[in-house]
């Protein structure tokens, strides 16, 4: 069994981060060690969110592991609260990893042209420096560009996300994926560069009309997931792109929903089946 440890915050509340990276690793067959950075009541898409920071806990953790002798077989670093947590945590990756290490860096900060409101460039900025060291780097275009200074487009062509990976890949990545991109009319999925080969790869399905909290935090953890289970990546950003669409579809079928989050929970056994599947 592979032994993943990902870095992000708990939002108790809010179908997110590490509520949704642990299940999701774990119905892929992964050991999920969790470092959570910070405790929140919600997500911060609610009014009047709590949170308590614990940046001063990622050391002493990630040293009692280290004093036990822990190795890692990936690291997934999500959102991270400040400059700070992600110097620590670069450090942490500089500690932990080795060349079999799969370093996998979701920069969830932003969306639809705006950071979050926590953040602010100098921050965007921070971000990159940790996508400069990782394996694999998932942004989706708003964050590409805060990232690299490309300019964000709400309508673009193939050859503007082709800027944007080649932008990605200069910052260090070895392999950059963008995700919420769109190849052609009605189309969404993810389209990635390998900086060693600059070989292209894309997967596209069907954009279903709605949008949802959370949904880049299940892609991320499935392509982690699959990556681990030896999948390449074009196959497994596809069983990401289409566990999410079809996670979308049933969420928005269902009158019950919660406004801030997806019915993740409802599709993890097709998820296992295809995974199994296709072994
Ligand atoms: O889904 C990304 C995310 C993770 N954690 C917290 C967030 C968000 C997005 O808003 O607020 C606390």
């Amino acid at each position: 069994m592979k032994r993943i440890l990902t870095i992000q915050d708990i939002s108790c509340l809010g179908k997110c981060s590490l509520t949704v990276a642990l299940p999701l690793l774990s119905a892929l067959g992964h050991e999920t060690v969790i470092l959570p950075t910070a405790v929140l009541s919600t997500h911060t898409m609610f009014e009047g969110f709590t949170v308590k920071d614990l940046s001063d806990q990622l050391e002493p953790i990630t040293k009692h592991w280290k004093d036990q002798g822990f190795k890692f077989d990936a690291i997934y670093t999500g959102y991270l609260g400040t400059e700070e947590e992600i110097e620590t945590v670069k450090s942490i990756i500089k500690e932990f990893a080795t060349d079999e290490t799969l370093v996998f860096v979701d920069p969830a900060m932003a969306d639809n042209g705006k950071l979050y409101p926590a953040f602010d460039l100098k921050y965007a900025k921070k971000n990159a420096s940790l996508c400069g060291i990782a394996d694999v780097i998932v942004p989706n275009i708003t964050e590409a560009s805060f990232m690299t200074g490309v300019e964000y487009k709400e309508t673009y062509d193939e050859n503007y996300v082709k800027t944007l990976l080649k932008a990605l890949v200069d910052l260090g990545a070895k392999t950059a994926i963008l995700t919420g991109v769109s190849l052609s009319e009605g189309k969404t999925g993810a389209m990635g560069l390998d900086s060693k080969t600059g070989e292209y790869f894309a997967y596209q399905n069907d954009r279903i009309p709605a949008a949802y909290h959370g949904t880049g935090d299940i892609f991320s953890s499935v392509v982690v997931g699959a990556l681990l289970r030896g999948f390449s990546r074009y196959d497994s950003i596809k069983i990401a792109a289409d566990y999410t669409a079809k996670t979308i579809d049933i969420t928005r079928n269902n009158p019950e929903k919660p406004w801030y989050g997806v019915d993740f929970e409802a599709t993890i056994p097709e998820l296992v089946e295809t995974v199994e599947k296709i072994k």
